[in-house]
């Protein structure tokens, strides 16, 4: 029998993610849990069969220029990989998977979440009672948007804005409308309970609440920009649970800070965890540390799904989630 694999883990997994790990590869998992820098990747390259990556490693054109590179395939722990160069993995004859699905309903749970913090002012009050300086209940306290009722806008209509739709729509009363240049067919969208706009600037006149869903891409990054968000209704919501660079924080905090957007939403932002420090004085704004996954069940389940990545890579069958 040949040796086993040689993979390399970036950061900490679950511990039932690691054991099994150990159990199927020459595994060697990360003890300080930092982002591995560019250096730090090049020697990883170097030395592993297989590469256990997650967005905080920035798989470059650059560092896949590394020589000589061993690695062939990397699995990405993640939906999205946009931290990974994709042509220069190719080139490199570098295969790439994803772990799509498992993250789709805590997501779209938290996407939720963000809205209904948002709409009903939750961060505000928390901040309030927290540092003593409630005073007691009254009508006009804190009057945040009632939810039923209100147009969800969903920028993007995958797995994940498929799912918030269903939440949003059947559980909470609120109309759903989706723009995607290619969109569900019909019956998955009645399924869901969405409708379809054309354009995005359609989507966005009518909606009262905005949630992005795309990933990043030279098409994406930056659209949520000022001539954007000035087609937003004004006193609408924006909530992000896709990625920091889709949106131009100058004119979310400029949007926030007129009124113009009543609140946003906010789990990524561009530059990670070095966040846009103006986010934080502004009292409409929630802000999570990029929660969107984040629950036992789902990392566990994230991590097994690149576990079958690896093993169906070097077992010679068909890579479940294969990006290239
Ligand atoms: C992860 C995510 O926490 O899957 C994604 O694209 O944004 C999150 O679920 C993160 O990417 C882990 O690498």
């Amino acid at each position: 029998m040949s040796a086993a694999p040689k993979v390399i883990v970036t950061r900490r997994l679950p511990a039932s993610v690691e054991a099994a790990l150990r159990e199927r590869f020459d595994v060697e998992l990360s003890r300080r849990d930092e982002p591995t820098n560019a250096e730090g990747l090049q020697r990883v390259l170097g030395q592993a069969d297989g590469l256990l990556s997650t967005v905080t490693d920035r798989l470059t054109a650059e560092v896949l220029a590394a020589y000589p590179i061993r690695t062939r395939i990397i699995a990405n722990f993640g939906v999205g990989y946009e931290n990974i160069d994709l042509p220069a993995a190719q080139a490199h004859e570098i295969v790439v998977t994803n772990t799509p699905d498992v993250l789709t309903d805590c997501t779209a749970d938290l996407a939720m979440t963000l809205i209904l913090m948002t709409m009903r002012r939750a961060g505000e009050g928390e901040r309030e009672l927290r540092s003593g300086r409630w005073l007691g209940w009254r009508p006009t306290h804190l009057m945040g948007a009632r939810v039923a009722g209100k147009v969800l806008g969903l920028v993007g209509m995958g797995r994940i804005a498929r799912a918030l739709a269903r939440r949003a729509h059947h559980g909470f009363g609120m109309r759903v409308l989706c723009f995607d240049p290619s969109p569900p067919s019909p019956v998955e969208l009645a399924a869901v309970g969405a409708e379809p706009r054309a354009t995005l600037a359609a989507l966005l006149a009518e909606s009262d609440v905005v949630s992005l869903h795309c990933p990043s891409t030279p098409a994406t990054r930056g659209m949520m920009n000022a001539a954007r968000l000035a087609q937003m209704k004004p006193g609408a919501f924006l909530i992000n649970t896709a990625r920091g660079d889709v949106v131009v924080d100058d004119a979310v905090i400029a949007a926030l800070k007129s009124g113009h957007l009543a609140g946003a939403g906010l789990d990524v932002f561009r530059g990670e965890p070095n966040i846009d420090r103006r986010y934080l004085g502004l009292e409409n704004a929630v802000l999570l540390p990029h929660l969107g996954s984040a629950t036992r069940e789902t990392r566990e389940a994230m991590g097994f799904r690149a576990i079958e990545n690896l093993a169906a890579f070097f077992d010679g069958r068909t890579v479940p989630d294969r990006v290239v």
